[in-house]
């Protein structure tokens, strides 16, 4: 049977839309080989004519039979194609209020915007100990799935949450967090799984913020291990985080927020215990009030900081730390409300020893004042022979002290994982982990720099091994089933990844810049442009002499290349930084002693000396540059070591889906879900899937079904599996559309569509016969 046949009166097929992406219609007449047009219905009765001409003599793609509507699982889907899926999904979302579907190995989840019932603990029982495939979808049924794996197969697990900004992989992460702290808990007295979930309000706190995309937004990405003994009772836990947004701290874009804790800590600042912070409403403070409105509807800053509180204290954060944490914060935001002067008549600035802000920065931290106050506002320089001081202007003055109010709080970030990991440390013996992934999802602005850079450079790798792991189970089960099974093409970003990550790739350009004396950002994007202009996944925009374009596999995106040496560098001035190892806070001293070699030095030009001082202090070798590894160099290594890491695991994937951009409950905009289905690879999968064999049957089930299809002479024979031969060799010429396995038989898409199409002609043939003895009786 040719493709064209199907194409028969009351089929129903699909037709491009420009609002609802894809609309159902019926096809009104058999359409004939060289028609030049398809006559269809639409779904409201009105006539179509499907012209082919203008659609590249493309027959429509062909709707799925009614029973597979619906569907737990996409792969049970005969027609594998983008509006089936999207169909599905769509239905189940809005009729049913179904948030999870099997997309085969992985679960899509659409953010529902609404708080759901059923994430209660009753529902986690109801999970716990079931297959898959027996109960509907659920983020429990991937955590059960996973659990049970760990103990039956003895391996290490990974739950890998993906998904654009504002989709659920934070909500979805904690969820399965909770299933496993619930089905994994001992009765033990050391409250681990308490201490366990203690950890997100901490770590939304402090790494998470507002930004257009989405209210609670996590500006880092988590992997954390919770870890198991023998007899799968949960002992203790590590997270592992990657590259922080520090620019957020000192800069946010209008309706942005700074992290979460900053607001908490201003809510909470009438308090008595906080009365020495010197701190007002958040409206006051320059580093968080950039963006505009400080207040998130539906937030209360002043009760989760009561959370965020009690959650230190459950992870054994002694009051005093607590009390250091909050003063280092409320330090940063005084350091941002400095007044600098400018001098009259020079460049030179300086800041007044009675500035309020500047008084509270350093008695906070516990620092001198009179050294704060000078090495803000100058800088050592050094050559082979002198070491000079020179006094930096408006532009230096303000780009150090960002530097450090980003440094300090990084530190601070680091030292609450540290501890964190500390207080969820066991020295008993771990037998296995499960490892949960939730990071920053695909993103794009209006301006996109370095971090964006960073955080889509992080899902293209997470996508890349979504291919590669999700390509070799495919083919293991083809190997497994004696299927013949050669090398298929499936969409692969490795050129992508490549143009990034590679030998004098994106990274390593810009690394070379930043060690050129006088590097500058342009100069970089023009090495770009020169070096990688005729590569497929690069652009550069013609409308601009400094920023690039990158086809990531989710979306296109367009990168201004200002800031991006200064953050790659991430440079902090030593002088600063000495202060602070001197405060008489021995917490605040120890956040800088493991300092990774801080780079003081500018390579000294021309006009450098206006005070020539011999520093008392001894100058720092300019080798050090050397050894300070690019924030780009660490995060690639950080990504290496996390793939590492997943692919030693067996990876359970989640895909979430943000339904629309409005954040309301259960509205479901085609266009965006579209866009996300093709951009996070759940199209891919479902295409991978389509090229190989993606309905499957046992011999036995398909027997069953199809019965009526069968000559009664062959139904009376014994071997199961020549009778399933000889019905379909008759009924499909073509043998490429399926397999016989050892245990199943494999279709390629479509043709399990097609069977049913028989199986229906069959009945309702008979039931015409039927009806016509009747009527000769009458
Ligand atoms: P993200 O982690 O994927 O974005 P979140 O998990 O923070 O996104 O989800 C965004 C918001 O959507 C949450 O704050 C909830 O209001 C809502 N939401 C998500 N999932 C659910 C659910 N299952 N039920 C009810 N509401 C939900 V980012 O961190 O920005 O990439 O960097
Ligand atoms: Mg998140």
């Amino acid at each position: 049977m040719s493709t064209v046949q199907l194409y028969t009166k009351y089929t129903r097929v699909w037709i491009p839309d420009p609002d609802e992406v894809w609309r159902s219609a019926e096809i009104v007449k058999d359409y004939k080989e060289g028609d030049k047009s398809l006559q269809l219905k639409l779904e409201d009765e009105t006539l179509y004519e499907y012209r082919l001409d203008l659609q590249g003599n493309e027959l429509p793609l062909l709707c799925n039979p009614d029973i597979l509507v619906r569907e737990n699982d996409l792969t049970a889907l005969s027609y594998l194609h983008e509006p089936a899926v999207l169909h599905n999904l769509k239905v189940r979302f809005l009729e049913s209020n179904f948030v999870y579907t099997y997309c085969g190995i992985v679960l899509v989840a659409i953010n529902p915007y609404e708080e759901l019932p059923i994430y209660e603990e009753d529902a986690i029982y109801a999970y716990s100990g079931q297959n898959m495939g027996d109960m509907d979808p659920h983020i429990f049924a991937v955590a059960e799935e996973a659990y049970k794996q760990m103990a039956r197969d003895e391996k290490n697990q990974s739950i890998i949450v993906s998904g654009e900004s504002g989709a659920g992989k934070t909500v979805s992460a904690k969820y399965a967090m909770r299933f496993f702290t619930t089905v994994g808990g001992s009765a033990s007295k050391t409250n681990i799984e308490a201490k366990v979930l203690a950890s997100n309000p901490i770590m939304e706190a402090i790494g998470n913020a507002r930004t257009t995309r989405n209210d609670n937004s996590s500006r880092f990405g988590k992997y954390i291990e919770i870890g198991f003994d023998k007899r799968y009772h949960i002992i203790g836990a590590n997270m592992r985080t990657y590259l922080l947004e520090k620019s957020r701290v000192v800069f946010q874009a209008e309706h942005e927020r700074n992290y979460h804790i900053f607001y908490q800590l201003c809510a909470s600042s009438s308090l008595p215990e906080f009365k020495d912070l010197g701190l007002t409403c958040a409206e006051d403070f320059f580093y968080i009030s950039q963006g505009g409105d400080t207040s998130i509807s539906g937030v209360d800053d002043a009760d989760d900081f009561e959370k965020t509180r009690h959650a230190f204290t459950l992870l054994g954060v002694k009051e005093s730390h607590q009390m250091t944490i909050f003063r280092i914060i409320a330090a940063i935001l005084h350091l941002g409300n400095l007044e600098i002067q400018v001098e009259r008549g020079s460049e030179a600035c300086s800041l007044s020893s009675e500035d309020e802000h500047l008084k509270n920065f350093c008695g906070l931290l516990g620092v001198e004042l009179s050294q704060m106050q000078h090495w803000l506002c100058n800088r050592k320089l050094v050559t082979t022979a002198e070491t000079y001081v020179k006094n930096m202007s408006l532009h230096q003055v303000v780009n150090a002290r960002n530097a450090l109010a980003k440094h300090i709080y990084a530190q601070l970030f680091n030292w609450i994982v540290q501890h964190i990991n500390k207080a969820l440390h066991t020295t008993v013996k771990q037998h296995s982990f499960i490892g949960v992934l939730d990071i920053y999802g695909f993103e794009t602005f209006e301006v996109n720099s370095f971090e964006q850079f960073c955080i889509n450079y992080a899902n293209e790798k997470l996508q890349q091994q979504f291919n590669l792991h999700v390509f070799k189970l495919e083919q293991e089960e083809y190997m497994k089933e004696g299927i013949p099974w050669t090398l298929i093409d499936f969409y692969d970003n490795q050129p992508c990844i490549d143009l990034i990550e590679a030998k004098l790739g994106i990274l390593d350009l810009l690394d070379e810049e930043c060690k050129v004396p006088r590097g500058t950002d342009q100069n970089w994007a023009q090495k770009l442009y020169d070096r990688h202009g005729s590569s497929q996944h690069f652009q550069k925009p013609r409308m601009s002499n400094t920023s690039f374009i990158i086809l990531h596999f989710a979306d296109k995106v367009e990168y201004q290349s200002e800031g991006f040496l200064e953050k790659n560098r991430d440079t902090v001035y030593e002088e600063q930084i000495s202060i602070l190892k001197a405060s008489k806070y021995p917490m605040v001293a120890d956040l800088f002693h493991e300092e990774k070699g801080a780079v003081p030095v500018t390579p000294v030009g021309k006009g450098t000396s206006k005070i020539s001082v011999r520093s008392a202090r001894p100058a720092i070798k300019a080798a050090n540059k050397e050894h300070k590894k690019t924030v780009g160099h660490q995060f690639r290594n950080s990504l290496h070591l996390l793939m590492e890491t997943l692919n030693a695991t067996t990876p359970h994937y989640v895909r979430c889906i943000k339904p629309n951009d409005e954040k309301l409950p259960f509205k479901f905009d085609p266009k965006r879900a579209v866009q996300q289905l093709r951009a996070c690879g759940v199209l891919e999968t479902v295409r991978i899937s389509a090229a190989g064999f993606p309905s499957r049957w046992s011999y036995h089930d398909f027997l069953k079904r199809y019965r009526v299809l069968m000559k009664k002479t062959d139904l009376a024979k014994n071997d199961k599996k020549q009778i399933c031969k000889t019905l379909l060799e008759d009924l499909i010429k073509d043998p490429d559309k399926f397999q016989f396995g050892h245990t199943k038989i494999f279709f390629r898409a479509g043709q399990v569509a097609y069977l049913e199409k028989l199986r229906a002609d069959k009945f309702r043939a008979a039931i015409i016969m039927i009806e016509k003895t009747v009527r000769g009786w009458l």
